[in-house]
């Protein structure tokens, strides 16, 4: 029999109700820096936050904006656009006009679609079409070419180019399918850079709940999504793909200048057990003269997998193994997950519920989540009491003489059915309580800050390293991030290559795959292989999972172990270029790791390039991703082109075939380019000299070119106050010869290296060198 139940609103689809557009223009009001237009259906907002910034938010039913989230790096965003001028307003029979001074945005009076036009870098945002959906969220579609290529979004699988493809922002724990057709990993950022015909927008949903993002469905439209929590987005103006990544990384920030170690390799395993192993590990690398920057410790090392404690049977005495590790110049990061177990014996357990910082229930309920200690409570990061206890937690670490700290499990994840916290769940918020399903992708972000501030706090003025596996945009500003639990597979491999790539389009600079692979088996072909690869990402750390076969570089014999050596050795010999990419990148945003694309966005050959890459704009990197080839297609921009190994110099323009047996990683560097790398001694690292590699081409393309090569002690912050030096290091070249200089920039010539070694290397394969001792020089060849 049928009850009322029948016709109960869910069991009729009204077409009509779903996807509702606002409707028409009723009216609008300009105020400075705001066009407010009032339709039918709602209210949205158009909000200038510079000459390249608008924000476009659809208003609460009480005609609020949504607040900005931590993302947002500039201070008080909301009211920013109060300081801009008014914008001058023209009705038109079919649309609205607003004059944003170089923005021009018209309003399509029947839909409320949006078009923003940027006058003087010519690029644009057309007719986006606000919805809200039944189910309480929103939509944006907008239009677009079947040109238009999609780059950015952050941490996820497929190629560089996100045309056809789909993607969900909700930070999952994934464990094995890493394919190209997974929608959700551990890090959500709702950033795309739309580009066509060599210029580029950006788009920033800021929403920490679920989104989605799909280039697919509407060809050639494309539609943006929020489940929950309101429709913020930023439109970035570009007009350059670096453009872009400069002006989103001023809306989320940029990353901090890492410690130099932070920058080496680092060797991990789940897990290395005891103190033992981890210091004869330590000698291993010693005695073969394979440098190392850190070793990591997973969850073997605490007791019953307690966060802020150690096994004393496994680890009897942490203090004075960190001790002996750090007089071989090697840190220790170990592994912090968030779930803190539930036991009344426990003292951080005890204190965090005396305290009050644990996530609950609405009703009040604490919520207690299975994952590695068993039954564990949350700490709600999104509280500043509950997040300055966590930091404050991290004194335990600091004192035993530790500078690092890998946040895992952060996403967060649970053994339940969801895999992660009850969506109910509420979060305090700082007095504006949310739910988690608001939040959710703020959770990692939210614990690698507060790991990131406790830690600066207590190393009293040494540079912290947080890494991470989950993040939300602005994670830049906190930790680097690696790509999660991987696989031993060629495929996963080449993955890491757009991955990372787009990581880099998306505010993150600093990340890179667990090298070797972290599940499934390696060999020592993918070693090696991956290795080289690895040696050229920002991120370089080796890690593979319990119960898979070894993978330290010694693992497959010596033929294998002195490739993989080499290759350490030379990611080493790189520093110097390395590490001043990285200081470029704390002031611009843009990544060291660069897609062809962001140095040439005139060649549509590097649109969709992603199986190599650039380091800075000078070095391509040319990696193997297949079992036994010995030579690849290799892309070569316009210009000419020095292969690193034999100095050949090769014209650009075009594909070229390289021989790479399996001791051979194809690399170029660009004529005309200046590489600062550092004199090796064996596993002697970040040492006191430095040579200047300039590389000549035949033609005059190499006439003239510039590097800011940045120094400090690469440890503390004393750089803030001074204490660094950045020299421009230059070549001019005209018929009478060639000049080599540098020429102080900034800072303390105090901080230069000893000396310097200038290398200068002919079209013809000769080389020519001259040392000089002083900051600032000048030869002539
Ligand atoms: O998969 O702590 O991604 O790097 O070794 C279980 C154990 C939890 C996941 C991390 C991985 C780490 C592992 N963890």
């Amino acid at each position: 029999m049928e009850t009322s139940e029948s016709i109960k609103p869910d069991n009729v689809q009204t077409k009509s109700m779903s996807d509702r557009g606002l409707g028409s223009v009723q009216r609008v009001e300009a105020q400075p820096g705001r066009l407010i237009v009032h339709a039918e259906r709602g209210s949205f907002g158009l909000l200038q936050l510079s000459s390249t910034m608008l924000r476009v938010v659809l208003c609460g039913p009480d005609a609020t904006w949504p607040d900005g989230t931590i993302a947002i790096a500039i201070q008080d965003v909301s009211e920013r656009s109060r300081q801009q001028p008014e914008p001058a307003v023209v009705d038109e029979i079919d649309s609205v006009h607003a004059d944003f001074g170089v923005i021009r945005a018209r309003i399509d009076r029947a839909t409320c679609g949006i078009s923003l036009h940027h006058c003087e870098l010519g690029t644009k945002l057309e007719n986006l079409e606000l919805r809200r959906l039944n189910d309480g969220g929103y939509s944006a579609v907008i239009d677009a070419k079947p040109t238009t290529r999609f780059y950015g979004l952050g941490e996820k699988p497929g190629e560089l180019n996100k045309r056809y493809d789909a993607y969900t922002m909700w930070n999952s724990d994934v464990y094995a399918p890493h394919v190209p057709e997974m929608e959700a990993l551990y890090v959500s950022i709702p950033f795309v850079i739309p580009f066509d015909e060599g210029k580029a927008t950006g788009l920033f949903l800021d929403n920490p709940g679920r989104s989605r993002f799909d280039f697919r469905s509407r060809t050639p439209n494309y539609e943006i999504t929020a489940d929950t929590g309101g429709f913020d987005l930023y439109v970035l103006f570009g007009s350059t793909v670096k453009d872009v990544v400069v002006q989103y990384t001023e809306l989320t920030g940029r990353m901090p200048l890492p410690p130099k170690w932070a920058l080496g390799y680092h060797q991990s395993r789940y897990s290395y057990e005891t103190q033992e192993e981890v210091l004869a590990l330590a000698e291993a690398f010693r005695t073969k003269q394979i440098p190392l920057d850190a070793i990591y410790l997973d969850i073997h090392y605490m007791d019953g997998y307690r966060v802020f404690t150690f096994d004393s049977g496994r680890f009897p005495d942490p203090k004075a193994m960190i001790a002996q590790l750090a007089e071989m110049g090697v840190k220790v990061v170990p592994i912090v997950d968030p779930g803190v177990k539930q036991d009344a014996e426990y003292a951080v357990y005890r204190d965090g519920v005396a305290k009050d910082v644990f996530c609950k229930s609405l009703e009040g309920d604490l919520f207690i989540g299975e994952v590695w200690p068993g039954k564990s409570a949350f700490p709600d990061f999104t509280d500043d009491t509950a997040k300055a206890w966590w930091a404050d937690q991290h004194a335990f670490y600091v004192d035993l003489g530790i500078q690092g700290i890998w946040n895992d499990m952060n996403e967060p994840a649970v053994f339940n059915d969801i895999k992660t916290m009850e969506p109910h769940v509420m979060h305090r918020n700082n007095g504006k309580p949310k739910t988690h399903r608001e939040l959710h992708n703020l959770y990692g972000l939210l614990m690698s800050k507060a790991t990131y501030e406790g830690l600066q706090r207590k190393l009293a003025g040494e540079r912290p390293f947080v890494l991470t596996r989950a993040g939300y945009a602005g994670i830049q500003r906190y930790a680097a991030v690696w790509t999660g639990d991987n696989r031993s597979f060629w495929e996963h491999m080449s993955m890491a290559i757009p991955m990372v790539l787009n990581m880099g389009l998306s505010g993150i600079a600093f990340s890179g795959p667990d090298v070797g692979g972290f599940a499934h088996h390696t060999t020592p072909e993918l070693l090696v292989r991956w290795t080289q690869m690895g040696a050229f990402f920002p991120f370089f750390r080796n890690h593979s999972a319990i119960g898979t076969l070894r993978q330290e570089p010694w693992s497959f014999g010596p033929e294998t172990e002195s490739i993989v050596a080499t290759y350490i050795r030379l990611r080493y010999e790189f520093m110097p270029y390395l590490y001043s990419l990285f200081r470029e990148s704390t002031i611009t945003g843009l990544p060291v790791m660069r897609p062809l694309v962001m140095e040439y966005p005139d060649d549509p050959a590097t649109y969709d390039l992603a199986d190599q890459f650039l380091l800075g704009s000078d070095v391509l990197v040319a990696p193997i991703c297949k079992p036994g080839e010995t030579c690849r297609k290799v892309y070569l921009p316009q210009g000419e082109w020095v292969n690193y190994w034999t100095k050949e110099v090769v014209e650009g323009g075009r594909s070229i075939l390289v021989d790479a047996p399996l001791d051979i990683l194809p690399l170029f560097v660009r004529a005309g380019a200046i590489l600062p790398l550092a004199v090796m001694d064996g596993d002697a690292r970040h040492g006191e000299s430095i040579a200047m590699d300039v590389y000549l081409g035949n033609t005059g393309s190499t006439d003239r070119r510039r590097f800011v090569l940045y120094e400090d002690d690469g440890h503390s912050f004393h750089y803030t106050e001074g204490d660094f030096v950045e020299r421009q290091l230059g070549i001019d070249r005209d018929p009478s010869g060639v000049t080599v200089s540098a020429r102080l920039l900034n800072g303390n010539p105090k901080f230069a290296a000893n000396s310097l070694q200038v290398r200068l290397h002919r079209a013809d394969g000769t080389m020519e060198t001259a040392q000089v001792s002083d900051v600032e020089f000048q030869v002539t060849f």
